[in-house]
């Protein structure tokens, strides 16, 4: 399961695009839980430059091509937004490497999907949030990013993963899994269990919201966690947005949500003591202020009322997905160790649960950031 570049071979990966120089090294790179990424570092001309080449998990993106043509269209759209604003810095969008044949993916002798990017030097990802600066940052950078695509023109972009966050779907295959049991692993997560089927019934919310016509669809990230933007080492500025396999149709709060859910979590995603895995309220309060900087012009009233509960529904879907996941014998996400799918549903049940509690507090942050933001 874990990244192992052995596995791979690099030199021939990187043959396959159109790169200059000489490959020299690759390593596994990042913390994500779906694709294989590696830093690989080629010399040009006695320069070290860096780029990204990651397989692409064709087991859970089913339709590889119409996904690059996603990212394709929606990089080309916000490099071009960027450029009429006089943004000059190339690392404000990501930017992909064309493949040997000019198509912007290549495959491996084993039908592997790769793709190429460059890298981008000077800034990193959190997987935990440090400061309140840097949530306001990183919220910032998805709500311009949101509001770059909202006037991307051409077909409706392609549903990567379809129902990706269709919560009561989710909860359904929660279930059915459930009802198998097909590892036998039911008996001892009993407790995570109960509290889901709990809090079932909020899963359809926005969804009935958006059935009402009082929230719109529109072109989102789907997968903001903290460690999908880069943060300018220099300046601490938002600088890119970057895993954009799941940008496509969506509502804006799926994108606050998962905001919510990584950046106020004060422990790690699979930190095993729950003691140190609290719902951080003046990190809401850097999101919230640094969302609606950027989001507030175009958001609804309908989406603006629900920004203090978004994180606690995106929390339980997440929840519920690691729990499935564990449950169907971890075929889903990357795990390291035994459990650790659980070990992740334990912390994100602890914030729902935190998040309940916290909902009055945030509602009050979101009017006053209204407020003072008018
Ligand atoms: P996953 O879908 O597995 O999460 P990501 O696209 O998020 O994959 O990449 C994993 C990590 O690799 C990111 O969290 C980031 O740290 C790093 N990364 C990805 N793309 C770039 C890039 N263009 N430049 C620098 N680092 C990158
Ligand atoms: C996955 O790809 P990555 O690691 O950034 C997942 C998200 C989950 C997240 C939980 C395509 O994100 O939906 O919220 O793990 N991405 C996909 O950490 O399923
Ligand atoms: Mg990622």
């Amino acid at each position: 399961m874990a990244q192992n570049s052995q596995r791979y071979d690099l030199v021939e990966v990187g043959r396959s695009f159109q790169l200059p120089g000489q490959y020299r090294d690759g390593v596994p790179y990042g913390s994500g839980h779906i694709n294989d990424t590696f830093a690989a570092t080629y010399d040009q001309g006695g320069r070290a430059v860096r780029y990204i080449h990651q397989r692409i998990n064709d087991r859970i993106f089913r339709d590889v091509p119409a996904l690059m043509e996603n990212i394709q269209r929606t990089t080309a759209h916000v490099r071009a937004r960027l450029r009429a604003e006089g943004v000059t810095d190339p690392r404000a969008a990501l930017t992909l490497c064309p493949a040997a044949d000019g198509l912007p993916y290549a495959r491996d002798p084993e039908g592997a999907y790769w793709r190429t990017y460059e890298f981008i030097e000077g800034a990193r990802t959190y997987d935990v949030i440090e400061t309140e600066r840097q949530a306001f940052e990183a919220a910032r950078a998805f709500g311009r990013f949101q509001d770059l695509l909202s006037d991307l023109t051409g077909p409706r972009l392609h549903e990567t993963i379809p129902d990706f966050h269709h919560t009561p779907r989710r909860f359904a295959r929660f279930e059915e899994v459930l009802a198998a049991d097909p590892c036998g692993r039911a008996a001892d997560c009993r407790r995570e269990i109960d509290l889901a089927l709990g809090w079932k019934a909020e899963a359809s919310r926005l969804l009935d919201l958006c059935a009402q016509g009082l929230m719109p669809e529109r072109i989102t990230h789907n997968d903001t966690k903290l460690n999908n933007v880069m943060l300018d080492d220099q300046t601490g500025a938002g600088l890119c947005v970057i895993d954009l396999d799941t940008v496509m149709p969506g509502l804006s709060l799926y994108d606050f949500g998962d905001m919510v859910r990584t950046a106020t979590n004060s422990g790690a995603e699979d930190e095993r003591d729950l003691a140190k895995v609290t719902c951080r309220m003046p990190m809401f309060e850097a999101l919230a202020k640094g969302y609606l900087g950027t989001a507030r012009a175009f958001l609804t009233e309908a989406e603006v009322e629900q920004l203090s509960f978004a994180g606690r529904l995106l929390t339980l879907e997440c929840g519920v997905r690691f729990l499935t996941d564990h449950l169907q014998g971890d075929t889903y996400f990357k795990i390291h160790r035994a459990g650790h799918n659980l070990d992740r549903c334990r912390t994100q049940f602890k914030l729902v649960a935190d998040m309940r509690n916290l909902e009055p507090a945030m509602q009050r942050v979101v009017q006053l950031t209204m407020k003072e933001q008018a």
